[in-house]
Parts: structure tokens; sequence; C-alpha cells
């Protein structure tokens, strides 16, 4: 497909390559493009329209809630509950399954999505964006449960995420590469502004939270420690960091420049009895597809994050994640303890 096509074309013609496509997919991805679209808006308006800071309540994860974190949360599935393409969704922001309303047709797609990624950042006026994962439903039936989206990261159709940043960009995989799409709010058309994106294999910025470096488990001290000392360690060269608390703001970062990004397990997470800090399930098996699909690698440390068997809706795991060869450096790391 061309640049300056719009997402809609692109998304129809996607199905024309797809033997036996419905419409359903097509009208699904529409349906995320029109949510998005929705959030930027908002997002947009901020204070003008009173939807900066805290709801007063926590989500499941026990971390406080945004207005914004709801708000979103409800534009997500007010978009995708009512044309027929959806069998059900869970969200960061909500505790069990979302079984739609009866009488609503279930379709055959669930779909994960974290509405507001780096929803603190709002506040500040920095980056935030919606990650979604859509994975096929194995059965039809009226009620889902968590069991029925427990699926490996290498079973999702589709994964993308929508950045509001200084211009409000979809990135989207269907599993044939990735694609980055500009929002035009003239005429409120996302358009290709990139197609075929490719990660750099190398890389000489990391990102990551120093603030808990004392917690990191050694290979991850030793590899930051290396990155560190620059030309003058063994790795011979001078390394940048950026760390934006944005998970959507880095990975488009890496997709575009290159880099590496990791929120690795420490001992911190584990005194808590978790097993990471981002959640599987709509934040690192989304990002995880978009990155291997542009031709990077996408970890917990120790093994590839979209082989890993979901135990659980709002399972947390370790994510390193970004260039390849940087991110197999880290790899190699953790085998040798
Ligand atoms: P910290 C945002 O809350 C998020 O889930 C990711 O988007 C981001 O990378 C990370 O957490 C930031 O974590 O500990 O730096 O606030």
């Amino acid at each position: 497909m061309h640049i300056g096509t719009t997402l809609t074309n692109y998304i129809i013609e996607r199905q024309r390559d797809i033997e036996g496509a419905t419409g359903e997919f097509t009208g699904l991805l529409n349906d995320i493009a029109t949510s998005c679209k929705k959030i930027a808006s908002l997002v947009e308006k901020g204070d003008l329209i009173g939807v900066l800071g805290a709801a007063g309540s926590e989500n499941v994860q026990g971390e406080e809630q945004k207005k914004m974190d709801i708000i979103t949360n409800e534009v997500m599935i007010e978009a995708l509950e009512s044309n027929g393409h959806v069998a059900a969704m869970a969200s960061e922001e909500m505790e069990d399954v979302y079984n739609l309303p009866e009488g609503k047709i279930r379709g055959n797609y669930l779909v994960t999505f974290d509405p507001l990624d780096g929803s603190s950042n709002m506040d500040v006026n920095v980056s935030v964006g919606t990650i979604f994962s859509i994975l096929r439903a194995r059965e039809q039936k009226e009620t889902y449960s968590a069991e029925d989206f427990l699926q490996p990261g290498t079973e999702q159709v589709a994964a993308g995420y929508c950045l509001y940043g200084p211009s409000t960009i979809m990135v989207l995989t269907t599993g044939d590469g990735v694609n980055m799409f500009t929002l035009d709010k003239d005429f409120g058309e996302f358009i290709m502004t990139k197609s075929g994106v490719k990660i750099p294999e190398d890389t000489s910025e990391f990102a990551i939270n120093m603030s808990n470096m004392r917690f990191w488990e050694p290979p991850m001290k030793r590899y930051i420690d290396e990155c560190l000392a620059g030309k003058t360690g063994p790795r011979g060269k001078d390394f940048n960091m950026r760390w934006v608390a944005s998970m959507v703001a880095e990975v488009h970062r890496i997709l575009t420049r290159g880099g590496i990004f990791t929120y690795p397990i420490d001992e911190k997470i584990k005194a808590k009895g978790q097993e990471g800090k981002l959640r599987l399930m709509y934040e690192a098996n989304p990002m995880s597809f978009i990155v291997e699909q542009a031709g990077g690698m996408s970890i917990t440390g120790r093994e590839r994050i979209m082989e890993i068997q979901p135990k659980a809706l709002h399972q947390r795991v370790p994510v390193v994640l970004g260039s390849k060869n940087e991110v197999q450096v880290v790899l190699d790391y953790h085998r040798e303890g």
C-alpha cells in the first residue's frame, strides 16, 4: 500500500488479501480507529473539559485511576460493543472480562486493551497512548471468561497502539509488517505516513527507570553498568538514556530510530509477589507483536514474551524489547547468570 492512503482503504485492501474474509475484522479495526479518534479529541482538550486528575478510585492493579482511565475505557467499550465484531473485551481498567449486554451480537474477536497507557502523564501534558490486541474467540458463546483470553501472544491476529503526542499516530500490525498512520484532524482520517517500519538492529540508546537500580537482578545491573561505562567499558561505545514513563512513547521512539526499552523484574516487584510491572495481555504482548513484526526482539530477559502461556488476565511480566542485537546482549547476560 502507498503512503498517503487512508487507514480505511488500507484495511479494506488487506481484507481482499485474506481468503474468506467476511469484513468483520475490517469493521473491528475501523471501530478501534474511531475510538482512538474520540480519545485523541478528549486528550487534546484536557483541562478545557475537566478530564485531568484523579478519579478517586483504584483499578484492579491497586493503582490510582485517573479520570481519563475511566473515560477512555468507556469510549473503547462503546465503540466496540455495538457492531457485532467483538465476542468480549478485557481492559487494564476492568477486573473481569467485559461481556456484551444481552441482545448485542457477539462477533469472532476478543479484544484486550489499555485504554490510556501512561495516563499519569496526562496531568503534565506528556504523550500517552492506547494499546490494543486482537485474538480469535475459539468458540461462539453468550458469556466469555478469562480463560477464553489466556492465549499466547503468538495467537494475536492484530495489535497496535495510538500515540497521542504532537501528532496522533496509529501504529498497526496484522502480521504482515508494521505501518504508521497519522491523524489528519482536518478531515478526521488516519493517513498512512510510514509503511513496512523496521527497527535498526543496533542501538546506543536505552530506556529504563534508573531509580530501581538497587533492586535489579545481577544480569540487568551488569548490562546497564556497561552502558553507563560507555567507551571506557566493555561495550566500547557511549550510550544515551531516555525514560518517558509512557510505554507507547518509548516503543514509538524505538520503532522510529531504534533503542532498547526495559522494565525488568526486580527485588521490589518480587517482594510484592509479582512477576513484573507491565501487563502481559494488553501491554507486553501487543507491543511484542509490533516490535517483532518490525524486525526487533521482545523477551522477559530469559524467554520470548509471545510464547508465554498466560495464567491470568492481569498477569505481569518483565519486558526487554527493541533493537534485536541489543536485546540479544541482555538475553546472553541472563543466560550467563
Ligand atoms: P514507572 C505506565 O504506567 C506504565 O505502565 C508504562 O507505560 C511505563 O513504561 C511504566 O508504567 C512507567 O513505570 O515505574 O516509571 O512509573
